[in-house]
């Protein structure tokens, strides 16, 4: 199977990359004229540059009732590699978001900020602003290597810069290298951009190579590329659900190189059988010096061997699956030229999700600040988005986004530490130690109204999900157990569900008896780890929002009944098999 490549008649999405030349085609021409939306064919390019045309869910139906056009918005995401901050780039990010999005930002689990809400006259304006602060948008979205993620931690251990480094030369390395960006949006001004590469012209390209984009060439990838870097004692980049992963084998308070892990990927499409989430395996060694080469021959494999006439099934991980490990492996041995050793072991054995006040090792503090979903805003008493914006108005530091939906707040002078203390309580906001276990370790993805994919709601509901089960979990004496909550508001699984010890994924939308919509129905599924390294699986279809934690109650009384000394509730969970059904009844769930 290993040379098929395969067959069937390229997508809609490959003639359109194909004829943008260099994902510069429909916007160019659709980007600036009065209209307040763009085609399909220009949205298809403009997620290359970073940003999605979605428009506000909410107002759908009174839209179509007045006979008007739908409420068109912008999704505008910058890229941010490892979620490195500083203070300047902070407060521009929160400007734009203030004066041009919704009024709120929101971290997303891959350590990126998105604006929602832009309209389409200030979306120009908007990502040139966003690369005026020396950050960018451009492969934020689209068919190429994704925002790659590193620990955030500011920890000065010898492990954390080594990573961060790492992380910086390959985001930096599998950028697209196409003019086309700063052509549109800055006036052909290519700023001196830390993570953006050299010109085109100035690569020298290996023969068959694509002049313009060496890596990509003209198509492009057959669909999206993760990438992580992760350490085992401290999986907080949850790195297995890449499609590649490097594991970092420390040896002597030193990294020595990685272990890599390929085929990771967690999208499903419930009505299509043949596509499912999965973690990443194992796949070889490589010395720290080895990463991008190793990068560029299994992003190459894909590229040359991804199934690009249905985006359902183009990930690298059905690859990998359809071919078996031993076969990938030795594709990818050809594309580097010479055998790959086998890996060294590392896994994950533990996740550290960098909240509360921790020392540098610098002499210096840090602060990780739980967002509750992600969602810096002001809402009644907890202004986050305003005490936030004072913090770095004052203390002009730097800062690093989580890939829990979180922020740190680095480099705190120990004896600045009370003022800091004073303004975070002057806005309301809540350090870690005054959040329930259960809330510090949920996320929920944006859904309802922004996503156009949202069946159900995830970030709006949550909240009183986790109320409901603060309540219990303290009735039940399990306030104190760490277990990861997940919701997404439909399988495509972005807030990483499928690997959570508790994962409610929205199946159907959900009307109330009088019509109006309610929050809609959810899979459960029981049995990941917090750890992030075992998919879980199904134990209740088509849950009422309403009854989720009702249907959760028991597993809980079971769990402190019958838990073995010291076990995780996802381990209890995989041990006792709750969990019978492995895959969703079919059910459209819909990919881009
Ligand atoms: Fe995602 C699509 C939000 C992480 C799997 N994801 C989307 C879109 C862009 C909807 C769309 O295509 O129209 C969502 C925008 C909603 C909105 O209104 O903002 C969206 N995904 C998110 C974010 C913001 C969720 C969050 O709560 O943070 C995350 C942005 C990360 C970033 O900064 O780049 C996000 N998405 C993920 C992850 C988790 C991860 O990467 O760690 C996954 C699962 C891992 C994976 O890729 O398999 C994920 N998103 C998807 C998929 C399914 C892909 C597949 O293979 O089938 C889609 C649908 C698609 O691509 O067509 C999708
Ligand atoms: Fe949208 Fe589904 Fe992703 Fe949630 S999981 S953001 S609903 S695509």
């Amino acid at each position: 199977m290993a040379d098929a490549k395969p067959g069937g008649k390229p997508s809609k999405v490959e003639g359109i990359k194909l004829a943008s030349e260099y994902l510069r085609g429909f916007i160019a021409e659709e980007a600036f004229n009065d209209q307040t939306h763009i085609g399909e064919d220009a949205a298809t390019v403009l997620k290359f540059h970073g940003s999605y045309q979605q428009d506000d869910r909410d107002l759908r139906v009174e839209r179509k009732r007045e006979g008007g056009e739908k409420a068109y918005q912008f999704m505008v995401r910058v890229r941010i590699p490892g979620g490195k901050l500083t203070a300047e780039q902070y407060l521009a990010c929160d400007r734009l978001a203030q004066t041009v999005g919704d009024g709120t930002l929101r971290v997303t689990v891959r350590q990126e900020f998105q604006l929602h809400g832009v309209l389409k006259q200030d979306l120009a304006a908007t990502i040139k602003a966003i690369n005026e602060t020396l950050l960018s948008t451009l492969a934020a979205c689209g068919d190429v290597e994704r925002n790659v993620l590193c620990c955030p931690a500011p920890l000065n251990d010898g492990i954390r810069s080594a990573l961060q480094e790492d992380v910086d030369r390959f985001a930096h390395h599998f950028a697209p290298r196409t003019s086309s960006y700063w052509d549109i949006w800055m006036d052909g001004e290519r700023v001196n951009h830390p993570d953006i590469p050299k010109p085109a012209a100035t690569l020298v390209p290996t023969i068959g190579d694509d002049p313009v984009e060496p890596i990509y060439g003209k198509t492009y990838l057959p669909r999206k590329f993760k990438t992580a870097f992760g350490l085992p004692h401290d999986n907080c980049t949850d790195a297995l659900a890449n499609d590649l992963c490097f594991m970092a084998v420390v040896e002597h308070g030193a990294i020595v190189g990685y272990d890599v892990y390929t085929g990771g990927g967690l999208g499903t499409t419930p009505s299509a059988k043949k596509t499912f989430p999965a973690l990443a395996a194992p796949l070889t060694f490589v010395k720290r010096g080895d990463v991008l080469a190793i990068g560029e021959a299994v992003i190459k494999v894909f590229r040359d061997f991804g199934d690009r006439s249905d985006r359902k099934r183009a990930r690298l991980k059905y690859i990998i699956y359809d071919w078996g490990m031993d076969a990938f492996k030795r594709k990818v041995e050809e594309y580097i030229g010479s055998r790959l050793p086998a890996p060294r072991g590392a896994a994950p054995t533990e996740v550290d999700d960098h909240l509360g006040l921790h020392e540098q090792g610098d002499g210096k503090l840090f602060l990780g600040v739980p967002i509750e979903n992600g969602r810096i805003k002001d809402s009644g008493e907890l202004r986050l988005a305003s005490g936030l914006r004072a913090y770095f108005e004052r203390f002009g530091a730097k800062a690093r986004l989580t890939c829990q939906q979180s922020i740190i707040l680095a480099d705190i002078e120990p004896a600045r530490l009370g003022e800091v203390e004073a303004l975070l309580d002057e806005f309301g906001i809540a350090r870690v130690e005054r959040i329930s276990t259960v809330k510090r370790w949920s996320m929920a993805c944006p859904a309802l109204p922004t996503c156009g994919l949202a069946v159900t709601e995830a970030e709006r509901a949550l909240p009183t999900l986790i109320a409901e089960l603060e309540t219990e979990l303290e009735r039940l004496g399990l306030a104190d157990e760490r277990f990861t909550v997940r919701m997404t508001g439909c399988p495509n699984g972005c807030a990483r569900p499928y690997n959570a010890d508790i994962g409610l994924v929205g199946r159907s939308a959900a009307k109330h008896e009088d019509g109006t919509p309610s929050a809609g129905t959810y899979t459960i599924f029981l049995g990941g780890s917090t750890i992030g390294d075992r998919l879980n699986a199904i134990y209740k279809d088509y849950v009422p929002f309403d009854q989720v934690v009702s249907e959760l109650v028991p597993v809980f009384e079971r769990f402190r009944d019958e838990r073995e000394s010291g076990e995780a509730f996802g381990d209890f969970c995989d041990r006792v098999g709750l969990c019978s059904q492995t895959e969703l009844e079919a059910d459209e769930a819909i990919v881009t």
